[in-house]
């Protein structure tokens, strides 16, 4: 039976390397060009399409991973169809568009838009991989309750994600921005891994089914301007290349890259980080076990 894919609109640009037709493929990518609770500056709608016309300015070769993308069998499956307006109605078309790319036999890697989808997109992969570890970088906490009115905010991300996480297990990278009170949380959950302990914090959960959500926000606004919160005191590449040399090791199942909104940065340099990222992130899928 042909799958259904009428959830997904593939008109438009297509990630370097990539095939419209899953069949055969182990990685499908997706995009939910979705920006509707951001609460400072707006643009992360335009995030996937980005992503997609930049890529073909990088190499299909990770010298990091020593793989490439030619390599490896995987689909671009377009913009999942989503309701403009409340968040409630994106998540839930989130989650049904990443348990369609699980029932294909592909792992999920989406492409945002905002934070507030991952929770979607998480609670379809934790359907089927209940003993799932979620793995966030990130500026921010993202534990608030609710925001601005929103239950389903960008700045209830992880919040969230913790609701549909039947492990409850989160590992939140060198976050550096919250309030008092996430941070009260974040310390006493032993949630909170420091940068320099990053890798050594991971390699216990090696078998582990992984997802990891990545808000670009995590680098420096010096590497990436080209988001909606910037945060002073971020990180660079080679600090996500530490990670990306320790998740070869482990069972990536599932991936997002959320959070560029490429005009704040008229240089252009964001989209490219961010298609860079999701390059390692394909890799990884690809080709662990
Ligand atoms: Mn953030």
């Amino acid at each position: 039976m042909a799958p259904d894919l009428s959830c997904f609109d593939a008109d438009g640009a297509i990630y370097m390397g990539a095939r419209r037709d899953p069949h055969g493929c182990v990685v499908g990518l997706f995009g939910v060009p979705y920006d509707g609770t951001t609460s400072f500056r707006p643009g992360t709608r335009f995030g996937p399409a980005a992503v997609r016309e930049v890529s073909n300015g990088l190499e299909t070769y990770c010298p990091e991973l020593d793989r490439d993308l030619l390599d490896l069998a995987f689909a671009d499956l377009g913009a999942v169809d989503i309701p403009y307006g409340a968040p409630d109605p994106v998540v839930a078309a989130v989650r049904d568009a990443t348990t369609t790319v699980l029932e294909l036999g592909l792992r999920p890697l989406m492409l945002g838009g905002e934070h507030s989808i991952s929770s979607g997109a998480v609670a379809a992969v934790a359907a089927q991989h209940p003993d799932l570890v979620l793995v966030q970088l990130d500026a921010h906490a993202d534990l608030r309750e609710e925001w601005l009115g929103a239950r389903h905010s960008h700045a209830c991300a992880m919040r969230r994600c913790l609701e549909v996480l039947p492990s409850g297990e989160l590992r939140q990278i060198a976050i550096r921005s919250g309030t008092r009170a996430e941070f009260s949380e974040l310390r006493s959950s032993g949630r909170l891994v420091p940068i320099a302990a990053m890798a050594e914090a991971l390699r216990p959960l090696r078998g582990r089914p992984l997802y990891l959500t990545v808000d670009l926000d995590w680098f420096d606004p010096a590497v990436m301007p080209g988001t909606g919160t910037p945060e002073p005191g971020g990180f660079q590449w080679g600090d996500f290349a530490v990670l990306v040399a320790e998740l070869r090791q482990h069972r990536l199942v599932a991936a997002d890259v959320v959070e560029l909104a490429p005009q704040l940065d008229p240089s252009g340099v964001s989209a490219v980080l961010a298609a860079k990222v999701t390059r390692s992130l394909l890799l990884l899928l690809g080709c662990n076990s």
